[in-house]
């Protein structure tokens, strides 16, 4: 295994910080042959030592970075050229979306709606990636990646429509709270089964590769857990294989619900899988948006330059439980958490950054603060009083063609619902 995908990706974009640090990544140390091999399958020294390469054959794969815990720019020549106005859409969005999340995490203790996900901690995931990405790029979310719909213009009232599952619920309530998607926005629904969107995102790429001069690519996002499954390792060797213009963006917040990353995998995180693979590679600090948006820009670069795909691992922690089935203090220390909500706080750092340019400050922190809050309160309060869907839309946009078993049952539902409609809120739903 060698890295040298990752420099050339460096290189190919002067990113003079990250070309220094893969160029250090130590190569095994072979005892070699003079002559090649010359397999269909490897073109590789001979050798006459047995060796077995693993984990510690390599130094770790580095963590790109810009910004320190302050905020402040370690090294100028990294630093983007963001202009004002997409600097700030990127920090509201994260405070949009962690009052988003505080407020509809209390609501489905309060019984409000039926389930909820926090992003505590990703959003400069989120945030840093989407402000790289041109709107007409293609995204596949796994679920904790709303920030990318709040940067996208996707508003606050869609958001809680669709976990109320009311009649303005483009999914007219058939999916579970969290299950956002927006045509208009360009990001496709999201699924449950873990890493379905995976082999689908790449399909998606391998698709708009065949359209002449295309401008678009396909950005996939998902979890450490997600990339145990099979359907990742089938998504990064199609991405390969195919040459599809697609970015990988692996979430690694450390946590599949219970499992920590020390259960989830060996070897050196799931980075060091994309050079196996034949995928540029890069690492970057997750907690830092502008190392996120410095590695997707690069990226989006390479893959609508070459059609070859990259593999981004953003290092992060997922600070809040789960969802709210979960309480994590079951499986984890208190402690262990303050780290991340305290120096590592990837809005913290943002805000830093932004107060140091003259951008922020405390007084329009905290109106922008009070603003998100009623906002979230408000629309709350409008998608309760939004009927639900018609009860027919359970059975309505599943098959193109309604199968005659579901029609039946459509029928006899029809025909309980006169004789017993006492006994059922009818008034809540929406009439034909
Ligand atoms: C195929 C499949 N298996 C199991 C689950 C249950 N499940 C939902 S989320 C999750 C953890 C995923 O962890 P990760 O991919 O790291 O994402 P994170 O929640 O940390 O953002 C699991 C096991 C599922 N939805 N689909
Ligand atoms: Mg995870």
């Amino acid at each position: 295994m060698a890295l040298h995908s990752g420099v050339s990706f460096v290189r190919l974009n002067g990113f003079r910080h990250l070309a220094r640090l893969l160029s250090t990544h130590r190569k095994p140390n072979i005892v070699q042959n003079e002559k090649n091999a010359d397999f269909p399958g490897a073109k590789a020294p001979y050798v006459t030592e047995i060796k077995f390469l693993n984990e510690s054959s390599y130094d770790p794969i580095p963590i790109y970075r810009v910004l320190d815990n302050n905020g402040e720019v370690i090294d100028n020549n990294e630093e983007p050229n963001i202009d004002r106005d997409t600097l700030l859409n990127m920090y509201k969005s994260m405070i949009q979306l962690s009052q988003m999340d505080k407020i509809l995490y209390e609501s489905q203790r309060q019984g409000r709606i039926s389930f909820y996900m926090t992003n505590y901690g990703e959003e400069g995931i989120h945030v840093g990636s989407a402000a790289a990405l041109s709107p007409k790029d293609l995204v596949f979310a796994q679920y904790r990646e709303v920030g990318v719909f709040l940067f996208r213009g996707y508003t606050v009232t869609e958001l809680v429509n669709q976990c109320y599952g009311n009649c303005e619920d483009p999914g007219k309530g058939k999916q579970m709270p969290v299950h956002y998607g927006s045509k208009q926005h360009n990001i496709v629904t999201i699924s449950s089964p873990l890493a379905t969107q995976m082999p689908q995102a790449v399909g998606a790429a391998y698709a708009l590769k065949r359209i002449p001069n295309n401008d678009r690519c396909v950005i996939c996002y998902f979890g450490e857990g997600a990339a145990s499954e099979g359907d990742a390792h089938a998504a990064f060797n199609f991405a390969a294989t195919l040459d599809c213009p697609v970015i990988m963006l692996c979430r690694n917040n450390g946590y599949a619900i219970s499992t920590p990353t020390g259960e989830q995998y060996r070897g050196d995180g799931i980075a060091s899988r994309g050079p196996a693979l034949g995928l540029n590679t890069v690492r970057v600090d997750g907690t830092d948006p502008l190392a996120v948006y410095n590695a997707v820009t690069r990226a989006r670069e390479l893959v609508l330059g070459t059609n070859k795909p990259v593999l981004i691992e953003a290092m992060s922690y997922r600070v809040g439980h789960h969802s709210t089935s979960d309480d994590s203090s079951a499986y984890r220390p208190l402690e262990e958490i303050d780290k991340w909500t305290k120096d590592e706080s990837p809005i913290q750092k943002f805000r830093l950054y932004l107060e140091q340019k003259g951008l922020w400050n405390e007084e329009a922190d905290k109106a922008w603060a009070k603003e998100c809050r009623n906002t979230v309160v408000r629309t709350m309060q409008d998608a309760e009083k939004k009927k639900l869907p018609h009860w027919k839309e359970m059975l309505e946009d599943v098959y193109y063609d309604m199968p005659p078993r579901i029609q039946k049952q459509i029928q006899q539902m029809e025909d309980h619902l006169k004789k017993y409609q006492e006994h059922y809120p009818l008034n809540r739903y929406q009439s034909e």
